[in-house]
């Protein structure tokens, strides 16, 4: 119906464990698990499972993902439950959860949810290692935020970091770039001391409109590049791109296409790895942009024909139909298939793409006329930034 044939070329996978889907963080917590059971579900609908491998990955273990974390913060991680969290506030402080801050908080079977999305994105990088696929896809990762010693902004276990480490056992250099609309913190901390990892994020940066603080994490200015010290081998392998509310289509296709092109050019990375957070989307519940979906795919397209080892995996991303109208399409994208605008009818979650304001039964509502964000990007600011990023890239070696 769909016309759908394995195209030649790429081999694609995707890991998902299922049982992600059933962890909530909380009624009104903006990190909805269920996103990922619409996503599937219209990846199925579409027809698409039968271009690509599946596959159902193990959780992590406790010893693989020590291979990053603190083994104390794990051991806190695989024993804290809703149920005796009271007993321990001083070690629940000394994490990063609860507090007045309710980012991360401690929900049943927490271990098991970290343990899954993890497993996936290390599944999913030891395909490309074995050469079983070209572009690997976790839609369930790509937590950025978590530290090696502490929760932060909805992230426990960097799932990234666990899977670009395991890329590091073959690959000389591995580039990770990140759409999602916060900076990627996490990722460029626990690599800021080596070579090897190049890492790319485009983010909101500065103060928010709505509650005058910095935007969250309040990291990632265009000053920073990695660790000033000179004999540090890390310095300038980080690059970042901070942008103001509101940012378009074109001027964000541009920016994309013009600075991650100038750093593959640069660093000829041998593996890439791609946090595509969704948030970064118009209409976003915590996100400030006013990208549509097919903008957002041109960065996976983009990033797909530079025809290197790819590892896509999900991140943020807070209005749920959209995010699983967005990761269906970049999943197409991947195989090269091309999406009838109509959704198929017999989603059994069709009711959740149905009577919108915006998009009713359509895979692609324009998302940028929900204009809660004036454009305060101007292209002279643009600009000034593809200038500033050229000439750090010109401290690279090579
Ligand atoms: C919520 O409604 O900016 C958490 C978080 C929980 C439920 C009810 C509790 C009400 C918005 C956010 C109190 C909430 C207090 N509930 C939240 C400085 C902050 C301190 C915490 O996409 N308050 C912290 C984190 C960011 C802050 C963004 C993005 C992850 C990713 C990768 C993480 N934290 C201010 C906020 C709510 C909540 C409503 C919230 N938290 C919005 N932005 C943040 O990059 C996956
Ligand atoms: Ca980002
Ligand atoms: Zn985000």
């Amino acid at each position: 119906e769909y016309g759908l044939e394995r195209p030649r070329g790429y081999t694609v996978s995707f890991h998902y464990n299922p049982h992600v889907e059933y962890h909530h963080f909380g009624s009104s917590h903006p990190m909805k698990p269920w996103r990922l059971t619409l996503t599937k579900q219209l990846v199925l609908a579409y027809g698409l499972e039968y271009t690509m491998d599946l596959y159902t990955p193990r959780p992590a273990s406790f010893d693989e993902m020590a291979l990053f974390h603190d083994r104390d913060y794990l051991s806190f991680l695989q024993q804290i439950t809703p149920q005796n969290m009271h007993r321990q506030e001083d070690i629940l402080e000394r994490y990063s959860f609860g507090g007045e801050s309710n980012d991360c908080p401690v929900f049943e079977g927490l271990w098991n949810y970290v343990s899954l999305y993890s497993g996936a994105s290390m599944h999913a990088a030891q395909n490309l290692l074995n050469h079983q696929s070209d572009i690997a896809i976790n839609w369930s990762g790509g937590l950025h935020h978590a530290k090696k010693g502490a929760a932060s902004g909805f992230c426990y276990v960097n799932d990234i970091v666990l899977a670009i480490q395991h890329l590091l056992t073959q690959h000389q250099r591995v580039l990770y770039i990140d759409i999602d609309v916060h900076h990627g913190d996490g990722v460029e901390a626990a690599f800021e001391s080596t070579d090897r990892v190049f890492t790319l994020s485009y983010h909101k940066f500065g103060q928010d409109r709505f509650t005058s603080w910095p935007f969250f994490p309040g990291t990632g200015d265009i000053t920073d590049t990695g660790p000033s010290d000179p004999t540090n081998r890390g310095k300038a392998h980080a690059l970042n791109i901070p942008l103001e509310d509101g940012i378009d289509d074109d001027q964000y296709k541009w920016l994309f296409k013009t600075v991650t092109g100038a750093v593959v050019d640069k660093y000829q990375p041998t593996a890439i790895v791609l946090q595509s957070g969704a948030d970064s989307l118009g209409g976003d519940r915590l996100g400030r942009f006013n990208l549509n979906i097919k903008a957002h795919g041109f960065c996976v397209e983009t990033v797909k024909n530079y025809g290197r080892p790819l590892l896509l995996i999900g991140g943020g991303g807070y209005t749920p139909r959209n995010v699983a109208r967005t990761w269906c399409h970049e999943t197409a994208v991947c195989v090269g298939a091309s999406l009838h605008n109509d959704l198929p009818t017999h989603i059994p979650y069709i009711m959740a793409f149905q009577g919108e304001e915006n998009g009713g039964g359509i895979l692609y509502p324009e998302l940028h006329n929900t204009k809660r964000h004036e454009n305060n990007n101007t292209t002279q600011k643009l600009n000034k930034i593809v200038e500033r990023a050229m000439e750090s890239l010109r401290y690279l070696e090579g």
